[in-house]
């Protein structure tokens, strides 16, 4: 259970800096200015049922719905009795108009080849596949686990489930066959929709090979349906596997999408707690799809024209939601690229964005911080003049990266959206509207209309301007999660006994005197050094201000005197050499940053951090480096596994 032992959390950030939204952006952007963003939260927080009503009126219900919203606390029920199929929003519903033609999917494989399917196309797609599904025995309610590449079939496996009203169970395909085993088995997944491999870094994933070491241990799947990507030699399992090829293109592509009601799941993704087994955070259909629809206006902007890439694996929720439901539910043109980043070489998202003219760009922090220490020559070989707006996920983004992020990639010209949300909210509950909102590098700004988030002590009391405190959302949201799968008991105890009548997000933030929101980092990682609370992502966001220091990741070691002390870990840039010299200037330039308070005891020079493999850092494991602990716990979620044999060796060199 996420803690909330802090009281108050020291803020120690100071960034002044600001961005007024470009006249010409504001002119043309669904909400133009901020009495217009202050207007719509009026009338949000006046009735929540009924805006949220309106909202969900933008999608298309086979039935209505009558009751908007059944809060039984924690659980809550959005749009009562109201029937509706989230592949029928996302395609048909799009088949009767000019957007018929339209590119749905822009897909660049990583090897270079591509291919663009038209909304008819992906719904013909979707129908096949939902088809040949339904000839292998899946039905409404079963679970269906995907464990693919980013390819196109990606997609259409998970609209072809929301079709049929079978749930998904989206692994990520860089996950081994252990953590596949534990997610399908917790699942209990009937069928399981793999690829015989996928390109990563011009290397094979050999994706088949791991499901058939799953599946050692998995005896609820009885079908495997695989994709032929790489051409790789698989094993196919008589009687259990089929390709495809064979199944698929041969299915009629009419299949009728089943009204489901709107409570009805449409997925279940797993998501890694500090401790213990993942957890599969359910979402529903309804609420989930309003969510996701809303927030592609309201934040993205969205336009008829626009080309749109996010640029998130589907097996992480922003995928999910930002490269699948939302998106295609709001009728863009998704880009989705396959592949590394650096393949064949350190330029590759600029040359897509060029080759495609994408004028929406979603991506990490830890991407954007990767392409910084590559350096900007990269970048200037390409005309990224099509971009008109930019955003970020997954972590706080330290004002340096986001200065870089406008200038090098934005032109200057682009607004930031930081958008702060979780696998458990659905979709983005606190962000810049473009159009609206001025923007300071580092802060998510402000709560979209209708979520009630606020900042508080542990006894839930709002926190004054510029301190410390926990994140939680006082009301219940469409997007919102319903449950832990076949654990309720978890669902009540992560989430809803912390703050009292609220949901807490395990997140600290600070509200500044413009009441903009400063996301700190899970409270988990907050350091404490003699009574004071420090968040981690400020001392990191200090030393990364440093010329010499590409990324770096802040944790406390148990200490006699100040009951904790600071240890950073540091990367340095372009193959920099850490020396003593070095180290005495970053401790020195945290305390001009900061204050003495806030100076590392020890900086530790490596090569890499332990991150997970959507990108976060994960402080548990240098903790326990930190403090000497040998147990490490688990490791499953780890991106490179010799990371943490390296950061070992530093510390003995
Ligand atoms: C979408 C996603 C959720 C956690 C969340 C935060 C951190 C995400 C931001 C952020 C600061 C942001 N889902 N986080 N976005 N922190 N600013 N814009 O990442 O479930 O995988 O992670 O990620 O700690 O609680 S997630």
């Amino acid at each position: 259970m996420p803690s909330t032992e802090a009281t108050h959390i020291d803020s120690t950030l100071t960034e002044s800096r600001k961005f007024p939204p470009p006249a010409d952006f504001s002119a043309r952007a669904w909400v133009k200015s901020l009495d217009e963003y202050n207007a719509i939260c009026k009338r949000a927080d006046a009735d929540p049922e009924a805006f949220w009503a309106e909202c969900a009126r933008g999608l298309y219900w086979f039935k209505p719905f009558g009751k908007t919203l059944e809060w039984n606390f924690p659980h809550a029920k959005w749009f009562v009795g109201g029937t509706i199929n989230a592949a029928y929003n996302c395609l048909d519903r799009h088949l009767d108009g000019p957007r018929r033609n339209k590119a749905a999917l822009i897909w660049e494989g990583e090897p270079g080849d591509s291919r663009v399917l038209t909304y008819q196309m992906l719904a013909d797609e979707v129908g096949r596949c939902a088809n040949a599904l339904k000839s292998l025995g899946v039905k409404d309610g079963d679970r269906v686990a995907i464990y693919m590449p980013l390819v196109p079939e990606a997609a259409i496996a998970m609209l072809a489930c929301a079709r049929i009203g079978a749930i998904h169970s989206v692994v990520f395909g860089g996950f081994s066959s252990e953590a596949l085993a534990d997610r399908i088995n917790d699942a209990e997944a009937k069928v399981c929709i793999t690829a015989d491999g996928g390109w990563r870094r011009g290397q094979i994933v050999e994706l088949k090979n791991n499901v058939d070491e799953a599946l050692k241990k998995c005896p609820s799947i009885r079908k495997v349906l695989v994709l032929k990507r790489v051409g790789n030699k698989v094993e196919m399992r008589k009687g259990r596997d089929l390709w495809w090829d064979e199944l698929v293109p041969a299915q009629s592509p009419r299949c009728e999408a089943a009204a489901l009601d709107a409570e009805h799941p449409l997925y279940t993704l797993y998501t890694s707690g500090t401790t213990g087994k993942p957890k599969g955070v359910v979402h529903t259909t309804g609420g989930y799809l309003t969510h996701v629809l809303m927030t592609m206006k309201w934040v993205f902007d969205l336009k008829e024209d626009d080309i749109y890439w996010c640029t998130a694996d589907i097996g992480w929720v922003t995928g999910h939601s930002y490269t699948v439901y939302g998106p295609l539910a709001a009728g863009a043109t998704v880009l989705m690229y396959e592949g590394a980043p650096n393949f064949p070489e350190n330029d590759r998202f600029w040359q897509i964005i060029a080759k495609y003219h994408v004028s929406i760009f979603y991506t990490a922090p830890t991407a954007i911080r990767t392409f910084i220490k590559w350096g900007d020559a990269w970048v200037k070989k390409h005309d990224l003049s099509s971009l008109r707006l930019l955003g970020s996920v997954g972590e706080p983004i330290n004002p340096e990266a986001w200065m870089w992020y406008r200038k090098v990639i934005g032109g200057e010209r682009c607004p930031i959206v930081d958008t702060w949300w979780q696998t458990e909210t659905g979709g983005i509950m606190i962000s810049p509207m473009p159009g609206a909102i001025a923007t300071k590098p580092g802060s998510a700004t402000l709560a979209l209309p209708g979520i009630a988030a606020d900042v508080v002590t542990r006894e839930g009391k709002s926190v004054g301007a510029n301190q410390g405190g926990l994140l939680i959302v006082r009301k219940p949201w469409p997007g919102m999660l319903r449950t832990i799968y076949r654990d309720p008991e978890r669902y009540k105890n992560n989430y809803f006994v912390q703050i009292d009548g609220a949901y807490f997000t395990g997140d600290g933030a600070r509200r500044d005197q413009d009441g903009y929101l400063w996301i700190m980092g899970r409270v988990d990682d907050v350091i404490n050094v003699s009574g004071h609370r420090l968040g981690t992502m400020e001392i990191e966001s200090a030393l990364v201000s440093h010329a010499a220091v590409a990324e770096a990741a802040c944790v406390g070691r148990p200490d006699e005197m100040k009951g904790q002390a600071v240890v950073a870990f540091v990367t340095l840039e372009g193959g920099r050499k850490g020396d003593g010299r070095l180290r005495d200037e970053l401790r020195a330039h945290v305390v001009k940053e900061i204050g003495a308070l806030a100076r590392p005891d020890d900086v530790r020079f490596t090569e890499a951090l332990p991150k997970t493999r959507s990108g976060k850092i994960m402080r548990r494991l240098l903790r326990q480096i930190a403090s000497g602990d040998e147990t490490l716990g688990d490791t499953t979620t780890l991106e490179d596994l010799s990371v943490l044999a390296k950061l070992r060796d530093d510390e003995q060199g």
